[in-house]
Formats: structure tokens, C-alpha cells, sequence
């Protein structure tokens, strides 16, 4: 029964119409990204009925190995979105180059970034996976000649959408097109998302935190302030008891704090020196912190918001803080507290 909700293509249109800087054919950008979302979702669902889980053999510009799976979405993306004439080009975690719109396809003006599939690690144990996409525009400079990397690295003030697919017990699509973050279940019988999550709000305050706690010697001192002062509840100085949850996908883990509130650390840590954190700024940090912005929570770096932090490479990395915006703000704090 379709109950007269909203599906997603009726809600970006309709957002294109009340927002005139959403120019051209944005909302067929959007479905295009939609379809492949639920290309994998569907690829995701099938899992070993169709030999998709395990390794593919061969290893992404991270130097990581690649998931069937991950092979698989990244395809999806590339396949569903290059044709449409909305694009100039698109850039993926799992591939080291921009990839520009092959010349006997229009070029658009937008930009597509995307991590076709977060949380690899859970696909071969039949957990929650996602993926995340960001659409910028393309600088003016860029309509003319091929786009090149330049051309995307842009503050995440700037995207014009952002949002993620949750492969989860439903399939569900988050996105904000800045105007609030909103959330679509999947309905497999008609195959479309419909609005069941209007305007979500992260509550300021929470009683819940998500980190890898088996990196704790790693973290840097303001996070381990702040985990130890929720671990010590009702005598510590915060005065209550904490939980704590880790999915090991961030995709996941944001969606829980959409719904209940919490908070999210991938800190800056000591383990591997040659990065400052572990997840992407372009395809993680950036698309996640917009989600979280519109719906009233704050994202940061510690010491800096991530929707203003300048990319200087494509597949750079940051340390990540988001959720509910009083416990991200008390961590902010204890990083100047400690400088
Ligand atoms: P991938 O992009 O390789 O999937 O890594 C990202 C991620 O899986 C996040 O979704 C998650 O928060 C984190 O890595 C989990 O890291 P850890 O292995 O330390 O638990």
C-alpha cells in the first residue's frame, strides 16, 4: 500500500523547483544516483546467492583489498550516472583518478563523488554496509575543457547534495539537497523509496558513543578524555552512564545517531603516522558532515568544522567527530583546552 507518501523523485523535484540555484537537470542527477543505490542494493541483498561475497583479487588506491562487492558498486555508480548528461566527471574511493564523462556522452555541470561501498569489512559477515555520494558543481572553468582532480576539491560547504544508502535490514536512502536531511525507506514491492523520515533532528545531548576502543592507546588526549570521563558515568564528572556501540560502518553508525542521537569518533590517532585519520575527507567526512549539519548536529576535526576544511588531494584523510552537537562542541573543547 502506498499510503500517498512521497517517493524520492517527486521530493527532489519539488526541492529543485522551491530552490533555484539547484539548476539544469539536478533531479536526474539524483535518480541517476538513486538507481544506483538500488542496483546495489540489490547486488548487496543477494549476496552469496550470486557469488558476491569475498575478495575480488585485486586492491584499491588505498592499497586496500577489494571486496567483490566493492567492484561491483563502484561499477553501479560509474554505469548509472555517466550516460545521463548531468555530469562532468566523478571521482571514487576505490579508484585513484577522477573519472571524466566519456566524450560521446554530454557533459554536465555537476560533480559526483562517491564511496560506492562503506564498511566493507561487514559484507562477508552479512552486516550493514552503505554507501555515500556528495554532488558539487563544476567550477566555471571546468564546462570547457575536461575536468581535472583541481576541479573537485571543494570546502563541503560547498556541496550542493550529499547522502548515503544504508544496506540494512531495509534498505534506506538519507540525503539533504540543503534544505534539512531526510530519509526514504526502500519499498521492494514497487521498487521506489518513499519519504518515511522527514526532517530528521539529532538531539544536542546523548548518552551514547561510537569509537574503535581497541585504538584507545592510539587516540590522541582529548579523545581519550573525553571516552574515560563517559566511562567513569554517574560518579565521573558527566554525572550519568554512557553506552557504547562500534558497527564498524559509518554509514550505520551515522543512521543510529539520525535516530537516537550519539556521538561518532574516527580520531586523529598514532597508530599509522602517515595520516591524520582514517576516513576519506572527500567521499566520508564531507558527504556525512552536511547529512549531519542539516539535521542539527555538528561534524569536526577536533580542532576545525570538516565542512570547512580545503581538500588539497582527492583521497585525502581527516580525523572525524560528529553527532550530537553538545558533546561534538565539549570535544572541540577539550582540544583547545589541550593545545
Ligand atoms: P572502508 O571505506 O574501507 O570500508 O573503511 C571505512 C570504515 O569501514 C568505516 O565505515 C568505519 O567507521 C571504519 O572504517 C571501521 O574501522 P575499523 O576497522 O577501525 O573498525
Amino acid at each position: 500500500m502506498l499510503c500517498g507518501r512521497t517517493n524520492v523523485n517527486k521530493f527532489l523535484i519539488e526541492e529543485q523547483r522551491r530552490n533555484p540555484s539547484l539548476v539544469g537537470d539536478f533531479s536526474m542527477l539524483m535518480s541517476d544516483i538513486v538507481r544506483s543505490c538500488k542496483a546495489i542494493a540489490q547486488g548487496v541483498s543477494r549476496g552469496s546467492l550470486a557469488d558476491l561475497l569475498g575478495d575480488a583479487g585485486s586492491e584499491n588506491v588505498q592499497g586496500e583489498g577489494q571486496k567483490k562487492l566493492d567492484v561491483l558498486a563502484n561499477q553501479a555508480f560509474l554505469r548509472h550516472c555517466e550516460w545521463g548528461g548531468h555530469l562532468a566527471a566523478m571521482a571514487s574511493e576505490e579508484m585513484e583518478d577522477i573519472f571524466p564523462i566519456p566524450s560521446e556522452n554530454p557533459r554536465g555541470r555537476y560533480l559526483l563523488v562517491f564511496d560506492p561501498l562503506d564498511g566493507s569489512s561487514n559484507i562477508d559477515v552479512n552486516l550493514s554496509v552503505g554507501s555515500i555520494f556528495s554532488v558539487l558543481r563544476c567550477p566555471e572553468n571546468c564546462s570547457g575543457g575536461a575536468p581535472t582532480a583541481v576541479d573537485f576539491l571543494q570546502p563541503g560547504a560547498q556541496q550542493v547534495a550529499a547522502g548515503y544508502a544504508l544496506y540494512g535490514p531495509s534498505t534506506m536512502l538519507v540525503l539533504s539537497v540543503g534544505n534539512g536531511t531526510h530519509g526514504f525507506t526502500l519499498d521492494r514491492n514497487i521498487g521506489e523509496f518513499l519519504l518515511t523520515h522527514p526532517n530528521l533532528v539529532i538531539a544536542p545531548e546523548t548518552r551514547e558513543f561510537a569509537i574503535n576502543a581497541s585504538n584507545e592507546r592510539f587516540w590522541e588526549p582529548p579523545v581519550q578524555r573525553y571516552v574515560s570521563e563517559c566511562l567513569a558515568g554517574q560518579s565521573g564528572v558527566r554525572g550519568k552512564d554512557f553506552n557504547m556501540r562500534w558497527v564498524a560502518s559509518m554509514v550505520a553508525e551515522v543512521h543510529r545517531i539520525l535516530m537516537r542521537g550519539g556521538v561518532f569518533m574516527y580520531p586523529r590517532d598514532s597508530k599509522d603516522l602517515s595520516r591524520p585519520g582514517r576516513l576519506r575527507l572527500m567521499y566520508e567526512a564531507n558527504p556525512m558532515a552536511m547529512i549531519v549539519a542539516q539535521a542539527g548536529g555538528l561534524a569536526s576535526t577536533g580542532s576545525q568544522r570538516i565542512l570547512d576544511v580545503q581538500p588539497t588531494s582527492l583521497h585525502e584523510r581527516v580525523p572525524v567527530i560528529l553527532g550530537s552537537r553538545d558533546e561534538v562542541e565539549r570535544i572541540e573543547r577539550y582540544h583547545r583546552e589541550h593545545e
